[in-house]
């Protein structure tokens, strides 16, 4: 820290800090319009003189020397100030300064006594506003540059350039033409960065940024598994812009186009807004006793049918912690069975089985303000640059600023284009890559020897293993270079402290489980878990909650905190608190509860918050689960694929109207709270499961969220010490949190891993083949994910201005193949797998390798999962969404 003094008045600042952080540190406010602390600084606009030891600087681009003097409020340096920002007012037409216009220029003139008279330019400049979130007006640019090192240095997208030359300077997208074609990717940066508006979001936010936001509501972003933290300022009810908090823990002020803009759905008039009853085949509006009594009803006969494990529930990973914690209490307490799950399933069940097994605990190892100081980042199937935005744009600035990076993606993934090395395995060959990297780091000493000897087990078992897995062999398995390969493995075992990063295209296979504990083994073998020198092993979980539906104890296995409900001791824990007897077997997993209703033994199915008619594999199966189970109550916004399936249909309120808490992919807990009220008749999930335990003549406790936290950490010892209260003191705390007054460990297993043994384990298990293979009937290999513009089922992001961002699902193809099978960009494809058809449009691009097509699945009515297999990770049930084989037809040709 640095000590120095501003008008007399000592503050202390971090080292490096500038003499402007120093001078808002002592309370002072300056203009500084060419500045913002997100950015580095550029010292072009002069409006922030102040005198330093005697000399007149510009305080963004000074830094804080220990011991200056600074003098901010003398007369000349308040009339230079007044001047700086006078002249660049002058050249702005009246409307940039009239009104209450909230922008930083205007607020800057208001402050040193300008009126609007100050602005004296002339209009004519124009615009741009052809795209839906970011509007573009010419003659407010004053070229401060922000917005272009916004999106350089902050979002890593580089879509924006400033133009003409002299006065005549105004930003433009780089590439030419109108912003709804350039690069951009909508996660308003410049929006917030703009200081005179000339750069801001269309509607009723019109000109909000977070330097001078109104009052909000702070939340936590419900869409992904970052857990931006996000101020939400409404009016009238409504929501009038979400904007970025600049002390946000994960987002730093940040965030992207769906936590930032994507909340029409909100509004949407296809929101639901009263329970739904089928009656005559038809789903017809009911009051809620109407269709509660029908639900009490119906489980009740299932149980009568079947007893308890004839009825499943499905829980939200969107929903809130409380709401997770509140599910399974009802199934365990008052159904009395274990018949719960989450969509971890299909995500992430590899990694919370494949992490325990290596390290003793499901989540990931390290936080990501530890990983983003990594000198050598290994990410490994993982799309963030789309799929987590802002860890994404994070970790390029890393990489940007000289950490080295290792992707390995058989796709050219936005972070592989600034990649050292870019390995592109074969899909569903990682078990071969991860072991052939071993290969290299044993073979080459680039292990840690105490490490192994001291924390470790398993490595004679993994050291004869490795001897089948040379780089020449692994290439001829993957299709990586040996040479390629070797490289990789040198980087990451020669780095100081190396992290491994990783995603979907690791667990979303037959061998997902192997995939993660021998991608797990390069952390072990360099000594870099629990340790100084590295950062460990880290998933990027996906839904906003789903870390925390798993840790709520929406599993069939596991109770809240991940006791096993097979272990007695752990039952009783949960027993005393509950005070009913707990079930101890464990109960069906998401896809045997659809083989289990196709057999006709489920007879009820409480379908929370997931759409699983259109994003569960091998779709039509799951329509005919559905179709064969006598009761299915769906908890939904919308009238989903699912919901249309369903007997019952709840309206529910949406992150952005409901109370509680979500766990973010590096496991910290954060507040959520309602900005807004939900729509019609709509209730949070919390209330309708009190309501159903009512209807069934039960009473589960926990009246308020807080009181379901509350309750979680008294069964789970590694909650105990959080709550509501804690949260919205402190803003986000880690677990492991047993204690109240201690903070979470961000950092796992310094002393010792939470395996049985206290050591970490590294696992041998051979490279086995993926479930499908491309051939004659079916050449191409399919592999389904992620678009930045649309979130999962798209029920969300189609209900609004994503949609004209990208307004179908694409498949990707490469040149070669799009040549073969006569495809040419933009037709309409007809694509088969042996489990069914989907219809999408031809993109042709070099994205994908030869023989390979990608497609993303955010619009149900493509029917991507119609051609996903039921294949699934072995160990766990993930499904194998990554290897699919296709063949595609042209449906319609272009134009
Ligand atoms: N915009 C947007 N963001 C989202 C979501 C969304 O739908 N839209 N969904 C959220 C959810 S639920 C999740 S779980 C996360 C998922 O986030 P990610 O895991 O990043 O998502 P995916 O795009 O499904 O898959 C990641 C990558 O795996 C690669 N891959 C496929 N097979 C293999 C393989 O065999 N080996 C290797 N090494 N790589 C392979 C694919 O090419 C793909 O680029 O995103 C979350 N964020
Ligand atoms: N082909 C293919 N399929 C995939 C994947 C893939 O990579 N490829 N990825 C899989 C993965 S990782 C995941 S996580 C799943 C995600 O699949 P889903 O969980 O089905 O997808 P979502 O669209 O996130 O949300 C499901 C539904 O929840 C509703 N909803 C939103 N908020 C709430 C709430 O608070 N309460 C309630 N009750 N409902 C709410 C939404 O309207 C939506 O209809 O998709 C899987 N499907
Ligand atoms: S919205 Fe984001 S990506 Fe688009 S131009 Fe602005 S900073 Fe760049
Ligand atoms: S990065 Fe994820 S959490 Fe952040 S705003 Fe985007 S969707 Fe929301
Ligand atoms: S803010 Fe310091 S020179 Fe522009
Ligand atoms: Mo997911």
């Amino acid at each position: 820290m640095t000590g120095i003094e501003v008008d007399g008045v000592s503050v202390t600042v971090p080292e490096g800090a500038s003499l402007l952080s120093a001078v808002r540190a002592a309370g002072v406010e300056l203009p500084a319009l060419c500045s913002d602390e997100r950015l580095s600084p550029a010292g072009s606009c002069r409006t922030c003189l102040v005198r330093a030891d005697g000399t007149i600087v510009a305080a963004c681009v000074s830094p804080a020397a220990p011991g200056a003097r600074v003098e901010t409020d003398a007369d000349d340096l308040r009339q230079l100030r007044r001047d700086a920002v006078r002249l660049i007012a002058s050249a702005l037409p009246r409307r940039a300064l009239t009104g209450d216009n909230p922008s930083e220029l205007a607020h800057a003139c208001r402050s040193l006594g300008l009126g609007p008279e100050a602005a004296q330019g002339a209009e004519g400049r124009g615009g741009d506003d052809s795209h839906p979130y970011v509007h573009l007006d010419r003659d407010l640019c004053i070229a401060c540059g922000r917005c272009v090192r916004m999106c350089a240095e902050v979002q890593g997208t580089f879509a924006l350039t400033l133009v003409g030359r002299g006065a005549g300077t105004v930003v433009a997208p780089g590439t030419g033409g109108p912003w709804a074609e350039s690069d951009c990717v909508a996660c308003g940066g410049c929006v917030d960065t703009c200081p005179t508006g000339a750069i801001t979001e269309p509607g009723p936010g019109r000109g909000l940024t977070s330097a001078h936001a109104p009052a909000a509501t702070r939340t936590t972003c419900g869409y992904c598994g970052v857990g931006c933290a996000l101020d939400v300022v409404t009016a009238d009810g409504e929501v009038t812009a979400v904007l970025p908090a600049r002390d946000g823990p994960v987002n730093q002020g940040h965030a992207c186009v769906k936590g930032r803009f994507a909340h029409g759905y909100l509004t949407s008039p296809e929101r639901l807004t009263c329970p739904l009853l089928r009656r005559y085949g038809r789903l017809e509006p009911v009051g809620w006793d109407e269709a509660l009594r029908h639900v009490a009803r119906g489980l009740r006969a299932a149980i009568g049918a079947g007893g308890a494990d004839a009825v499943a529930a499905i829980s939200s990973a969107r929903a809130t912690n409380e709401e997770n914690y509140l599910v399974q209490k009802f199934m365990r307490v008052v159904i009395g069975t274990n018949n719960v799950d989450n969509c971890s399933r299909l995500c992430h069940s590899p990694s919370a089985a494949g992490l325990t097994a290596s390290f003793g605990l499901a989540g990931g190892t390290d936080s990501f303000d530890d990983v983003e100081r990594a000198d050598c980042l290994l990410v490994v199937g993982a799309n963030p640059v789309e799929a987590h935005p802002v860890v994404g744009a994070r970790l390029l600035r890393r990489v940007l600023r000289g950490a080295k990076l290792v992707v390995a993606d058989p796709r050219a993934v936005g972070l592989a284009l600034h990649a050292d090395v870019h390995l592109r395995p074969r899909p569903g060959t990682n078990v071969a890559l991860f072991h052939g990297l071993a290969h290299v780091l044993l073979t080459e000493g680039l292990v840690d020897e105490e490490f192994l000897r001291e924390r470790a087990a398993g490595l004679p078992e993994l050291a004869e293993l490795l001897m089948d897995y040379p780089p020449d062999l692994v290439e001829d398995i993957t299709g990586v270079p040996a040479e390629d390969l070797v490289a990789a493995a040198r980087l990451y075992g020669r780095a100081r402290q190396p992290a491994i990063v990783y995603g979907l295209g690791v667990t979303e296979h037959l061998h997902g489980t192997d995939g993660v504990r021998s991608l797990a083994n390069l952390a072990v073998l360099r000594g870099a878990v629990g340790t100084d020198r590295g950062y460990g092993v880290n998933p990027l979980r996906g839904q906003n909650n789903v870390q925390g539906a798993s840790d709520m104890g929406a599993l069939p296995d596991l109770l809240p905190g991940y006791g096993k409900v097979a272990d007695p001791a752990v039952r009783s824990r949960a027993e005393a608190v509950w005070g009913v007897p707990v079930p101890e077997r464990p109960g069906l997993r998401i896809p045997d509860m659809f083989a289990a209703a196709r057999a006709g033994a489920l007879r009820a199915l409480w379908v929370i918050g997931e759409d699983v008619c259109a994003t569960d594999p091998d779709s039509n199966r799951v329509a005919a689960a559905l179709d064969a189970c006598p009761l299915v109550v769906c908890n939904e916004l919308f009238l989903s694929e699912t919901a249309r399936h369903a007997d019952i249909v709840l309206p529910v309120a949406s992150w952005l109207e409901k109370d509680g808490t979500f766990v973010n992919f590096d496991r910290r807990f954060q507040r959520v709270r309602p900005a807004v009220p939900s729509p019609g008749e709509a209730r949070s999930d919390f209330d309708v499961v009190h309501a159903v335990a009512v209807a069934m003549g039960s009473d589960i406790g926990c009246p308020t969220p807080a009181d379901a936290l509350a309750e979680c950490g008294r069964i789970a010892p590694v909650f105990a010490g959080l709550s509501h209260d804690r949260l919205d003191r402190e803003g986000a705390v880690p677990w492991p949190c047993p204690d109240p007054d201690r903070p979470g460990e961000a950092k796992l297993y310094k002393e010792r891993f939470a395996t049985p043994d206290g050591r970490a384990h590294l696992a041998a298990p051979p490279y086995l083949p993926p479930g499908e293979h491309p051939h004659d009937d079916y050449p191409l290999l399919l592999v389904t994910g992620r678009r930045w513009a649309h979130y999962n089922s798209g029920s969300m992001t189609r209900r609004g201005g994503n949609l004209a961002l990208d307004p179908v699902d694409f498949l990707d193809l490469h040149p070669d193949d799009a040549a073969r099978y006569g495809v040419r960009d933009g037709a309409q494809l007809t694509v088969e797998s042996r489990h069914g058809q989907a219809r999408l449009i031809a993109r042709v691009s070099e994205q994908t390798a030869p023989g390979q097509v990608f497609s993303s699945f955010h619009f149900p009515a493509s029917g991507v999962n119609r051609l996903t297999s039921s294949h699934a990770d072995t160990v766990t049930s993930c499904p194998e969404y990554k290897v699919t084989a296709v063949r595609v037809r042209v449906r319609r040709p272009v134009g």
